[in-house]
C-alpha cells in the first residue's frame, strides 16, 4: 500500500566496482576477526577475577559480518538509523573502531566495567548506537515507529532543512520473528502505511537451542507480503548460481531446495568430505552431477555448498543498491552461523567459543602476528592506504556525529487548571489537555498523544477533537460527514497530532520510546503522552522497560487504577503497578490524589522530559538534572477537590513526592500517609483520630518513587562521608517522635508506601491491596481490602498501641 517515490541519488560509489569490491571484501574479513578477537580476548586473555564466563556470540557476528560490511562501508547514509542485532554488538563496535569512532581500549574491556557493551546500548556506549537492542524482537520493531516518527515530523514541516530522509533499518535473527511483539508491530506498521523501514533478516536457520523448522522461509515471506512489505530472498550466492548453470546444476538446485535444515547444517559443520558423500549417495546419478563434483577438491566444494547470498558480498550489494524506492522492505538473507569459524553450522554454537587452539589456527589463517591482533588493516592483502582511503570516503560517516538536539520547548510554570468541586483525577486530566488543545503555544504544538484504542476512555477525545488524528494522508470522518451525531471529531490528516493505535501495549511503549527520542534522531522536540488502563502496564512492560532505557523521553498516563476501578473488577484492577513505579528506572512515577497537584505534576513533567544534564552523582537525589520520563497513576474517582491554590513552595512539595496535608504536632506520635484515589477515607480517618490524637499528622505522599529515590541517594551520600545529607522524605517525616507510628494506605500493594517505616525508624502499619481485586462498588471493595475508613482507623488503634507479633 505505500507509495513508492524514487528517493537516493547520493552517495554513487567513488570507486570502480572492482577495487570498491575488494576494499568491502578485505573489511569484511578485518571484521569477523576483530569480533572473534574481541569476543576471545575478553573471555581467555583478560585475566578473570570472579570466575564467570565473560561470554560473547562468536557464530552469531559471523552469520551477519557481510551485510553489515555492505551497510556500514558502502549502503548506508549518516541520516539512516540501525537496530543492530543484538548478539551482534562486537560486529558494530568493530565497524566504528575501524571508522575511528571506537577506541581499542573499549574493545579491550568488552563486556568489562566501562568497555563496550554486550549487546548495543544508546546510553552504555559511546559509539553512535542509534537503537538500543538486547530483548529480542523489540529493536526491530522499534525501527517501524522510529520511521512513524520520521514521518510526523517530516510531514509537519519541522525536519531541519539540512537533514534528509533516513532508512530505519533493523538487522534481525530469524528466531526474533518467534517475538509476538514483531506481529504486532507489523500490524500497526501496515495500518500507518509505514515506509522507509528495512528489516534485514538473518536466516541462518537457528536460534539458541536449536535448528528452526523447516521451511520457515515460506511463513516468512507470505507474512510480509501481506502486510505491504516487498520481500527481498537473498539465497544463493554467486559461486552457487553459476554452478547451477553447469550440467548436474539443477540437480544440486533442487537437492539443497529440498535439504532439511538440520542436515543442512550439520553438513556444513562437517565439511566437504560429507557434502560429497550425501551428496552421492542423494543425486549422483543426475546428470553432470558426478563431474560438477569432482571439478571441485574437498574444501572448493565446501566453499560452493555453503555460498549462501546472504554472506556473498556481491549479492548483498546487489540486493540493498537495487532497492530504490521508500516501500517497507524484508531481505530474507540466507546465512550460516559461524559462517568461516571451526563451529559453523553445529547446532550448539550460539554461545560457543573458539577455544585458544582453534583461535591460534584462526590468528594463522588471517595473517595476525602476536601483539598486531588490534592493527586495523593487519594480515589483509590490500595496502593500509588503500583502505585508509576507502574508510575515508564511507557515507554513513560523512558527517560525524549523527545524534541531534533540539531546542527546548519553554513550559509555563503553571498549566491551566480546571475548576470543578468534584472531580476525578483522569477528568482532571483530560480537561487540562483539552484546555492546552486550545492554545497555540509551542507547547501545545509539540505535544504528541497516542493511545491503544483507549483514547476516549482514558480522556483524551477533548484532546483529540481540537487537535486532530495524525495520518500521513487527509480522512474525512465519515460519520461526521453522516450527520451521525457523536462526541468524537476523527478526521485524520498529517497536521493531526494523536497517533491512535492498535490495542497492543507493545507498541504504545515502543512508539512512546520513538517519539520520546525524536529530538536525538531527528532533531525535533516532541513532548509525547501515552495513555493506557493501569493494569495494561504489565503487558508492554518490556517495551516499556526498553523505551526507558534508551532514554527515551515522555509522560505514560495510566488510568483507572487499582480496584477503585470497582465494577470493571478482577485483573483490571492493577495492584503491582506502584512497585513498578517504584522499580523502574528513567520513570518517575507520581499518583496525585487531587487535580491541582495533577497539574503541577504535567507542568514540571514537560521541563522534566526536556532536561539533558549530566547527573551529579549522589547530591543530585532525585536525578533532576538529567531528566527521564514521567508515570502518573490515575484515577476515575469523583473526589471533592481542595480549596486551596498552589504556592510555589507547595507546588515543589508535590513534585518532591509528598507534603504534610494535615501537619504533625512536634513529637507527634501518629500520621496517616496516603496515595491517591484513597485520600478522602485517609482524610476521614485522620478528622476521627483527632479527637484522641490531636497532635496527628496527614502526609499526602504524591510520588512514592521520587520520595523513596531521595532517601536512598541520602543514604549512599552519607555511606559515602556526606554527613549532612537530608532526604526530603527525611525532612518529612523528622517532626513525628522516634517511637511514633506511621499507618500507611494506599489502593496498591502496601509496599509501595510501607518502607516510609524505615527512614527513620517508625513502626508501620500497612494497608494496600495484595490479592486480586473482583467487581463491586467502592463501599464493600474498600471494606474487603481494609481501605476504608474503620480499616484505617483499626490500623491506627494497633499502630498507638505498638501491636506487635504475639503482643
Ligand atoms: C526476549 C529475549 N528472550 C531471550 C533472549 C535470549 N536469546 C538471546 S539470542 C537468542 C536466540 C536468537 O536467535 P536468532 O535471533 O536466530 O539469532 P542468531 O544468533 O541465530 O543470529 C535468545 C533466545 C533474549 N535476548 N531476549
Ligand atoms: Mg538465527
Amino acid at each position: 500500500m505505500a507509495k513508492p517515490t524514487k528517493q537516493r541519488t547520493e552517495g554513487t560509489p567513488v570507486l570502480p566496482d572492482a577495487q570498491r569490491l575488494a576494499c568491502l571484501r578485505e573489511l569484511e574479513k578485518k571484521l569477523l576477526w576483530l569480533a572473534s578477537w574481541t569476543i576471545h580476548n575478553a573471555n581467555h586473555e583478560r585475566p578473570s577475577r570472579d570466575g564467570l564466563k565473560v561470554g560473547g556470540h562468536q557464530a552469531s557476528c559471523a552469520s551477519l559480518v557481510t551485510i553489515m560490511t555492505a551497510l556500514y562501508f558502502e549502503v548506508l547514509r549518516p541520516q539512516d538509523r540501525v537496530a543492530v542485532k543484538p548478539h551482534a554488538s562486537p560486529v558494530f563496535h568493530a565497524i566504528q573502531y575501524l571508522l575511528g569512532n571506537q577506541s581499542r581500549d573499549k574493545l579491550e574491556r568488552f563486556r568489562a566495567f566501562g568497555g563496550a557493551q554486550s549487546y548495543p546500548s544508546r546510553t552504555k556506549d559511546d559509539d553512535d548506537v542509534d537503537f538500543s537492542t538486547g530483548s529480542v524482537g523489540l529493536g526491530a520493531a522499534m525501527t517501524t515507529f522510529a520511521s512513524l516518527v520520521q514521518d510526523y515530523v517530516r510531514l509537519k514541516d519541522w525536519a531541519p532543512p539540512e537533514l534528509p530522509e533516513g532508512r530505519m533499518v533493523a538487522l534481525v535473527g530469524d528466531a526474533e520473528l518467534d517475538e509476538g511483539n514483531i506481529y504486532e508491530a507489523l500490524h500497526d506498521g501496515w495500518k500507518h502505511d509505514v515506509r522507509n523501514t528495512w528489516w534485514v533478516i538473518d536466516y541462518n536457520r537457528q536460534s539458541l537451542d536449536a535448528v528452526v523448522t523447516d521451511r520457515l522461509f515460506g511463513q516468512i515471506d507470505k507474512l510480509f507480503d501481506s502486510m505491504g512489505w516487498n520481500v527481498i530472498t537473498l539465497k544463493y550466492g554467486k559461486m552457487l548460481q553459476a554452478a547451477f548453470e553447469l550440467p548436474g546444476g539443477g540437480a544440486l538446485r533442487q537437492w539443497i531446495d529440498d535439504c532439511p535444515n538440520s542436515l543442512y547444517s550439520a553438513l556444513v559443520f562437517k565439511g566437504g568430505a560429507a557434502w560429497r558423500q550425501h551428496l552421492m549417495a542423494d543425486i549422483g546419478h543426475a546428470s553432470g552431477l558426478k563431474a560438477l563434483l569432482d571439478s571441485h577438491d574437498d574444501d572448493r566444494l565446501a566453499a560452493l555448498m555453503t555460498n549462501l547470498a546472504g554472506q556473498d558480498m556481491e549479492s548483498v550489494l546487489e540486493a540493498f543498491n537495487g532497492v530504490d524506492d521508500d516501500r517497507p522492505t524484508c531481505f530474507l538473507a540466507y546465512t550460516i552461523k559461524g559462517f568461516g569459524l571451526p563451529f559453523a553450522g553445529h547446532k550448539d554454537n550460539h554461545a560457543g567459543l573458539m577455544n585458544p587452539e582453534q583461535m591460534a589456527t584462526f590468528r594463522t589463517l588471517n595473517r595476525i602476528s602476536e601483539g598486531a591482533e588490534w592493527d586495523r588493516f593487519e594480515g589483509l592483502d590490500l595496502p593500509a592506504e588503500t583502505l585508509e582511503a576507502f574508510l575515508d570516503q564511507v557515507p554513513f560517516a560523512a558527517s560525524g556525529r549523527r545524534r541531534h538536539t533540539a531546542a527546548r520547548i519553554p513550559v509555563p510554570v503553571r498549566l491551566p487548571l480546571p475548576s470543578a468541586d468534584t472531580m476525578s483525577t483522569q477528568e482532571g486530566f483530560g480537561r487540562i489537555l483539552a484546555e492546552l488543545a486550545r492554545d497555540d503555544s509551542e507547547l501545545a504544538r509539540r505535544i504528541v498523544t497516542t493511545s491503544p484504542d483507549v483514547t476516549v476512555s482514558t480522556n483524551l477525545g477533548g484532546w483529540v477533537n481540537r487537535r486532530g488524528i495524525f495520518d500521513r494522508h487527509a480522512r474525512d470522518d465519515v460519520f461526521k460527514e453522516q450527520k451521525v451525531v457523536s462526541a468524537q471529531r476523527w478526521a485524520m490528516s498529517p497536521a493531526g497530532q494523536h497517533i491512535e493505535l492498535g490495542i497492543a501495549e507493545n507498541n504504545l511503549f515502543l512508539l512512546l520510546g520513538a517519539l520520546g527520542l525524536s529530538h536525538s534522531l531527528f532533531g525535533e522536540r516532541l513532548l509525547p503522552i501515552g495513555t493506557l488502563y493501569d493494569s495494561f502496564i504489565q503487558r508492554g512492560l518490556d517495551a516499556l522497560n526498553y523505551a526507558c532505557y534508551q532514554d527515551a523521553r515522555f509522560i505514560v498516563v495510566a488510568t483507572p487504577s487499582g480496584i477503585t476501578l470497582a465494577p470493571e473488577g478482577g485483573a483490571h484492577q492493577s495492584i503491582s503497578t506502584p512497585l513498578i513505579g517504584l522499580a523502574q528506572d528513567g520513570l518517575a512515577a507520581f499518583e496525585p490524589a487531587f487535580v491541582d497537584e495533577l497539574a503541577a505534576i504535567l507542568a514540571w513533567s514537560f521541563d522534566y522530559l526536556q532536561r539533558d544534564g549530566t547527573h551529579r552523582g549522589e547530591t543530585d537525589w532525585l536525578r533532576d538534572v538529567a531528566g527521564g520520563s514521567v508515570y502518573l497513576r490515575l484515577s476515575t474517582r469523583p473526589l471533592e477537590q481542595p480549596k486551596r491554590s498552589l504556592d510555589d513552595s507547595l507546588a515543589g512539595d508535590i513534585i518532591t513526592g509528598g507534603y504534610w496535608l494535615k501537619p504533625p504536632a512536634p513529637g507527634a506520635k501518629l500520621a496517616i500517609a496516603y496515595s491517591g484515589a484513597v485520600a478522602p477515607e485517609a482524610i476521614a480517618a485522620h478528622d476521627a483520630i483527632l479527637e484522641d490524637l490531636p497532635g496527628a499528622g496527614l502526609l499526602a505522599v504524591t510520588s512514592a518513587d521520587r520520595l523513596n529515590a531521595g532517601w536512598h541517594a541520602a543514604e549512599r551520600a552519607r555511606q559515602s562521608g556526606a554527613r549532612g545529607a537530608q532526604a526530603p522524605v527525611e525532612r518529612l517525616l523528622a517532626p513525628l517522635a522516634r517511637d511514633g507510628a506511621l499507618v500507611t494506605v494506599n489502593d496498591g500493594h502496601p509496599t509501595a508506601l510501607s518502607w516510609l517505616g524505615a527512614v527513620l525508624g517508625h513502626k508501620v502499619q500497612a494497608l494496600g491491596v495484595e490479592h486480586f481485586g473482583q467487581s463491586g462498588d467502592l463501599p464493600d471493595l474498600y471494606r474487603h481490602y481494609r481501605l476504608n475508613q474503620d480499616a484505617i482507623l483499626e490500623a491506627c488503634a494497633a499502630a498507638c498501641l505498638g501491636l506487635l507479633p504475639g503482643s
